[in-house]
Formats: C-alpha cells, structure tokens, sequence
C-alpha cells in the first residue's frame, strides 16, 4: 500500500509487544536533519510508550543516510541489541545520486538482517520532495519512526517466540 494511503502511526487493532526487557539500538542520520530528528523522536517515544526502558535504547548518529549500514553493523557487532533501527531521509535531487543512496542503503540493511538473523528496521524515507518528508514525520501521514519502532517490536517478539518454542521443543 502506498505510504499516502496509510497512516505511519495507526496501528489499527494490531497487538503491539511489550517492550520491557528489550534492548534497542536506533541509528540516526544527521542529512536533512529537521527530519531525522522527528523520525528520531517518533521512534523513541514509541519504543518507551510500549515500556523499552531508556537505558535499553542505544541512540548513535552518523553523517547521512549512506552511513546508516555501517552504524546498524556497529551496533550489532558491539553491543548486545535485540533489534537496530535506522532513520533517515533521502530527498530526489537533481543528480543520481538518490538513487545511488537508495539502492546502497537497501541492499546493506537487507544484508545485515541475514548477516546476523536479527531484526535491522528500515525506517528510512525516500522522498520527491520536502513537503512529503515532513508529512510521513509527524505530519498528516504519520511517523515514519513510530512505525519502524512498531515494527522493531514486532520482529524481536517473532524472534523470541520462536526461539523459545524451539528451546523448548528440545
Ligand atoms: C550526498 C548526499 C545527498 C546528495 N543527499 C542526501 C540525502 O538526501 N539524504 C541523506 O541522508 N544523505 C544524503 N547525502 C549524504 C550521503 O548519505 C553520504 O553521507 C555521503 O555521500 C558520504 O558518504
């Protein structure tokens, strides 16, 4: 479905997971900033509105939406995350270059979520223009970043679920 036909903070009747006891890493770019940081605090507060504590929320930056591969890695390689969250915004220009950007930063967080079989979430926005990053931010559409924090939710229960049924099936 198309992000303008959907709301990014309506979850409809969905059950959301309780977080407490998760640890989540978001990665932040700092590229068109004034968005980053709305996505940045949709994400948060949901992750805290469904009970992450603070302490199990590990915030880094990285230059722009191109880094947000390498920050995920970081993450994953050196702290004890359940799940990553990247954000960004990349907004079309007049060069390639978005393109480039976005095929980059799909394909390496696709591979990471193989690389190490845990949840990395896109919540990245691709946009043609200003107006409709701002509107999927906190605007008319949504928040990109409630959505990726939902869905960071949902994909650590799965994971857990799974890995306890496994467990106990042995
Ligand atoms: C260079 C660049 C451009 C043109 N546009 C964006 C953008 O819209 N959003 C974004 O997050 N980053 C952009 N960048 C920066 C690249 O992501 C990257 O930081 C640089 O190419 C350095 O590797």
């Amino acid at each position: 479905m198309a992000s303008n036909l959907k709301n990014l903070s309506d979850f409809g009747s969905a059950q959301i997971p309780d977080g407490n006891g998760m640890k989540i890493g978001v990665v932040v770019a700092q590229w068109n900033e004034e968005i980053t940081s709305a996505l940045c605090k949709g994400c948060i507060d949901t992750l805290k509105k469904y009970n992450v504590n603070e302490n199990d929320i590990v915030k880094v930056n990285v230059p722009g939406t191109f880094e947000l591969t390498l920050g995920a890695q970081h993450l994953l390689e050196y702290t004890d995350v359940d799940a990553v969250i990247v954000l960004g915004c990349v907004i079309q220009g007049d060069t390639r270059h978005f393109d480039f950007i976005c095929n980059g930063v799909t394909q390496g967080i696709t591979q990471l979520n193989i690389k190490y079989n845990l949840p990395v979430i896109f919540g990245v926005l691709t946009t043609n223009d200003l107006q409709q990053a701002k509107d999927r931010s906190g605007g008319k559409l949504g928040n990109k970043g409630d959505e990726a924090a939902v869905t960071a939710l949902q994909m650590v229960a799965l994971q857990n679920k799974l890995e306890q049924n496994y467990t106990n099936s042995i």
